[in-house]
């Protein structure tokens, strides 16, 4: 058995729980805030055999897109007094960042 860990972008957590769960494939949904960017994203726990891990791969795969998100800028002081946002600058976030561990035990109590 494998654990499943998979961050994903909250624009695309929606569209990947909906496929999972059409796919009759369980899972826990946790609201994680991402440590660079301090951004709301969605991580999965997916308990899953593994012959299913491919499977559940690529739906998540085929739910997620790469997109160019803002850095946030500090303001900044300018000569006069006036306050201005400096350069901004963007990194590339996702699709889904997937961690694939082995189980050493399961049991459902
Ligand atoms: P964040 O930590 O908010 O990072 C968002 C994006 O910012 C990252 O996208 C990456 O492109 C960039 N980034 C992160 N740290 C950086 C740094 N020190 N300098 C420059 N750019 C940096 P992704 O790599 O796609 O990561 C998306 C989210 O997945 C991350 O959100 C974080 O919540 C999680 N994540 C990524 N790698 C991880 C890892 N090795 N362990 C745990 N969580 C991870």
């Amino acid at each position: 058995m494998k654990m499943i860990t998979a961050i994903v972008n909250k624009k695309d957590a929606g569209d990947v729980c909906r496929a999972l769960t059409e796919e009759h494939i369980q899972f826990t949904k946790m609201a994680t805030t991402g440590g660079f960017l301090l951004t709301g994203n969605t991580t999965l726990l997916i308990g899953a055999a593994d012959e299913k891990v491919d499977e559940i791969l690529g739906i998540i795969r085929s739910h997620c897109a790469q997109r160019m998100e803002p850095v946030p800028v500090s303001p900044e002081m300018g000569a006069n007094g006036t306050v201005f946002f400096g350069q901004s600058a963007e990194v590339l976030v996702g699709g889904a960042i997937v961690f694939v561990t082995d189980v050493q035990y399961y049991e459902k109590m």
